[in-house]
């Protein structure tokens, strides 16, 4: 299951392909280093990291950084109007994503640089970090649409060139993540395992990606959800506004869309060890724009 890649290493995670595969092991760590790695989490918690995917922390951020961070949101979208850093809901028009919001927020590029916040993935990853990619969604109350089933490190990989999984996303809630109102789904133990997708990535599918609710690339089958689903469960990651969840890179993750009045709005910023830099994408013709993947 593995192929020559133009520079003449061997990729173990071929993606984007003409026909269905089976899912296959992940040859590559989740913690890196070892478990005695210093940082915010103790060694229980790194196996636990290692066995589910994910952490959580009840508290990061208080109430005052909440509010700077909101403002500073919703200023920079109505500054910013049409721009590719935006992406909207296609139903309502309310923003759905605002991009690189770590270089256009220095609230939030202060929130990034905490010791709970980039102290985690530097233990985990055992290297130094960088932000890869940094976004808020909004999930508006009433018209915030779903994402669907994915791994990142999939479109990460096919898409921006990342070679390993050896990054990690963290989630902070801005409000609360209930389970009526579109938060995060995990499968627990599924970030061991490479779900290949089907298809081509077509030229300029970008936009498209992260306007969909559905996206017709770099999505798994739904035999290869249902087939983990079953083995694995599925967990519900819910959590007060500060709250934070930090999970693999390669989690198969979702979220429902959300009906009910209250916005589920979370920032997401996502580390990315400096030895793993981005190269030439695997299973795309060219890379996506800097705001979605820094280089
Ligand atoms: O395309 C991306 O990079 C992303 N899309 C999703 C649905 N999740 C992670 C990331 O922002
Ligand atoms: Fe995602």
């Amino acid at each position: 299951m593995v192929t020559q890649t133009a520079t003449g290493s061997v990729d173990v995670y071929r993606t984007r392909l003409a026909e269905h595969s089976q899912i296959e092991p992940r040859p590559h760590p989740v913690v890196w280093g070892s478990m005695n790695n210093s940082g915010p989490l103790s060694g229980p918690e790194l196996r636990r990291y290692d066995e589910r995917g994910y952490h959580t922390v009840s508290s990061v951020l208080d109430s005052a950084d909440i509010r700077r961070c909101l403002d500073d949101v919703h200023t920079i979208t109505d500054r910013l109007g049409e721009d590719d850093r935006v992406i909207r809901e296609s139903t309502s028009g309310d923003v759905r994503s605002l991009f690189a919001v770590h270089q256009l927020s220095d609230v939030v590029a202060e929130i990034v640089s905490r010791p709970e916040v980039i102290g985690v993935a530097q233990q985990i990853l055992d290297d130094e970090v960088y932000v890869h990619q940094s976004r808020v969604n909004l999930k508006p109350g009433f018209a915030g649409g779903p994402f669907y089933w994915h791994s990142d490190f999939e479109t990460w990989h096919a898409e921006d060139g990342m070679p390993a999984p050896r990054a990690l996303s963290v989630s902070i809630a801005l409000t609360p993540n209930y389970s009526h109102n579109g938060s995060l789904m995990i499968i627990p133990g599924s970030h061991k395992r490479f779900v290949s997708c089907v298809g081509a990535t077509p030229k300029a599918y970008h936009r498209e990606s992260l306007v969909s609710y559905r996206p017709p690339f770099g999505t798994p089958e739904e035999s290869d959800v249902t087939e983990l689903s079953d083995e694995l469960g599925i967990d519900t990651i819910v959590g007060g506004e500060g709250s934070a969840l930090y999970f693999d890179s390669n989690c198969m993750h979702a979220s429902a869309g959300n009906i009910t009045p209250y916005p589920r709005s979370n920032l997401f910023v996502v580390f990315n060890a400096k030895s793993n830099a981005l190269q030439d994408p695997y299973g795309a013709a060219a890379p996506r724009p800097d705001h979605l993947a820094h280089r």
